[in-house]
């Protein structure tokens, strides 16, 4: 059995990575290119040694420091934000996936609702903040350009419609949500998806590649009520490369 050291250096070197490679950086999705053909089809009973139980999530390091998105984001709201609330989804992810595995060894579902709850709560969080934090940059170009661009003009019409469209989904979401701009590769298109604290309201197995938080955590102590002014500003800091390498990873994929 491995130790708890030797455990948590595994976690850092699979679970963070394999986290890094579908949620990251453009770098992150072409090292994970790698991984995905290691497989070894011809022996089934022979796993890569990179298949070892995954450890706890961990949260990615945040790509840039805590006052770099001012004055769209002050430091004081995206410390807060990343230190605590994102922490917080990742802490009740791994507390929910702990509790069922004790659950499964006790025999006892009794809670089973209410922990399925949180695993999709937590989960959901732990990823779109993780998708939230690499889609913004203090730098970057105003629009997306390549193979997003051409997606977004051919399934929304044009930047400005799919501009549009996701700030009013974000700015009309009834209580705590997100727009979530993804690609559903069973029609094989983009979509934009309203969602509903982290989890409701979406389709089974689509690829975020641009997130907007609209929890009031995320812009109430610099823009108090404000939401609108909250996105129009985030609007400008956009990393579109990164959400383009999510793209071509999701198009990769499938
Ligand atoms: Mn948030």
């Amino acid at each position: 059995m491995p130790s708890l050291m030797s455990r948590r250096e595994a976690t850092k070197a699979l679970g963070l990575g394999a986290l890094a490679v579908s949620l990251g950086s453009a770098a992150s999705a072409r090292a994970g290119e790698k991984h995905e053909h290691r497989h070894d089809a011809g022996d089934k009973q022979k796993r890569p040694a990179d298949a070892a139980a995954p450890g706890p999530y961990e949260m990615a390091p945040l790509p840039y420091d805590f006052g770099a998105l001012a004055p769209v984001l002050n430091e004081q709201i995206v410390r807060l934000h990343y230190s605590k609330h994102t922490a917080g989804y990742f802490k009740g992810l791994n507390a929910a996936l702990e509790q069922l595995e004790q659950a499964r060894g006790q025999g006892d579902f009794s809670r089973i609702r209410a922990l399925s709850r949180d695993l999709a709560f937590n989960g959901s969080g732990a990823v779109l903040h993780t998708i939230y934090w690499s889609s913004l940059t203090p730098g970057g170009p105003a629009e997306p350009e390549g193979r997003l661009r051409d997606g977004i003009d051919r399934d929304f019409g044009s930047f400005d419609a799919c501009r549009n469209q996701l700030l009013e989904a974000a700015g009309s979401v009834q209580g705590s949500g997100w727009s979530v701009l993804a690609y559903e590769p069973f029609g094989g298109r983009l979509v934009i998806l309203q969602a509903e604290n982290h989890e409701d309201q979406t389709i089974w197995g689509v690829r975020p590649l641009l997130v907007i938080d609209v929890w009031e955590h995320a812009y109430y102590l610099q823009y108090e009520n404000r939401r609108e002014e909250y996105l129009q500003r985030i609007a400008t800091i956009i990393d579109w490369p990164a959400v383009a390498a999510r793209y071509e990873a999701a198009l990769r994929s499938i």
